[in-house]
């Protein structure tokens, strides 16, 4: 418990820096200054969030479509992903990515594209640099569930396994791609067969519980600053937004929306989670609603200077 204490303000922090800056995107989509279709991740925040409070330093990160949270719980700011989502020269990728392309170096968050599979041979060779150059350091990269349909998964899981590459393979599973159940989708046997047929060590976490992301990544970096190569971690998410758009996908009655969410919001656990255990104080819970309240305001500025440029 005192390990996760460690790591769950951090966590906190980033998680809801995010969780607003996509509740603002949703908001004001409508506006019509963002000139890109997005993918929110709405309710996918709790695993990068986790995971980019545990590994700080020398670690490099590839993702996938929907990849505004682990852009942000790499370290980049609101305001650069606000400006590209408005094509602005200010945005991270100078406008010239929207919502599907970006990247900032700086923070260590190297790409990501809307192919699915598209990064993830990319990590590996990225990974393998690593290797090469004798640079400690690891790669995530991130995917969705339907990356197990895509035949380069399985070669990239190879190549990292039979090289030993510093690389991990997150997979946040929402149970869709689209719209489509996994059942009626995946004939294999579920991602822990998967990495277990490469000799992958395998993780699960709970998406919706930040106590269960921390307490099993806990485990995944012990193993990792020990031993090198490839793990996978399979998270459980519930995705309650629209698969791209902007508002609560409420017109899909087999989802059982309002009977999931915010059962499944790692946010909302959380105010249990402070209830039932000591991992922050009331003054530290004082502290995340002005953090949020901060983050709307840097996404109110952005928005004013990008209505002004969109202007003039
Ligand atoms: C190679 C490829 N095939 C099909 C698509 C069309 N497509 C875009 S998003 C998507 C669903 C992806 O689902 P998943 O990977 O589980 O991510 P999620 O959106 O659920 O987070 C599909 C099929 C694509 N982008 N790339
Ligand atoms: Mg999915």
């Amino acid at each position: 418990m005192e390990k996760i204490k460690t790591y769950y303000i951090e966590t906190m922090r980033k998680l809801i820096a995010i969780r607003e800056t996509e509740l603002f995107i949703s908001k004001k989509y409508e506006e019509g200054f963002f000139r890109c279709p997005v993918h929110l991740a709405i309710g996918h925040e709790a695993v990068p969030s986790a995971i980019f409070s545990l590994y700080e330093e020398n670690r490099f990160a590839f993702s996938y479509h929907r990849s505004h949270h682990h852009f942000l719980a790499c370290g980049a700011s609101p305001e650069e992903l606000l400006y590209e989502l408005a094509g602005l020269s200010k945005g991270c990728c100078h406008g010239h990515g929207g919502s599907h392309h970006l990247r900032n170096e700086k923070v260590g968050f190297l790409g990501s594209t809307p192919i699915i599979s598209g990064t993830i041979p990319v990590a590996v060779g990225y990974s393998h640099g690593l290797k090469l150059k004798n640079i400690r350091g690891r790669v995530f990269v991130f995917s969705g569930d339907t990356i197990a349909e895509e035949g380069l998964f399985h070669e990239s899981l190879n190549a990292a396994s039979l090289y030993q590459l510093p690389i991990t393979f997150v997979i946040e599973d929402n149970g869709l791609s689209c719209f489509t159940p996994s059942r009626d989708r995946q004939g294999h046997s579920g991602y822990e067969f998967i990495a277990r047929s490469f000799n992958i060590p395998y993780f699960s976490v709970d998406g919706s519980s930040i106590e269960n992301c921390l307490s099993n990544l806990i485990e995944h970096k012990d193993l990792t600053d020990k031993n090198l190569g490839p793990t996978m971690i399979h998270a459980t998410v519930f995705r309650p937004y629209e698969h791209c758009g902007y508002q609560i996908e409420d017109t899909v009655d087999w989802r059982n929306i309002s009977e999931n969410w915010p059962k499944l919001d790692p946010l909302h656990n959380a105010d249990a989670e402070f209830s039932n255990t000591k991992y922050c104080d009331d003054k530290t819970r004082l502290e995340f609603s002005k953090m949020a309240q901060e983050t709307i305001n840097r996404c109110n500025e952005a928005l004013k200077v990008i209505k002004k440029e969109l202007r003039s």
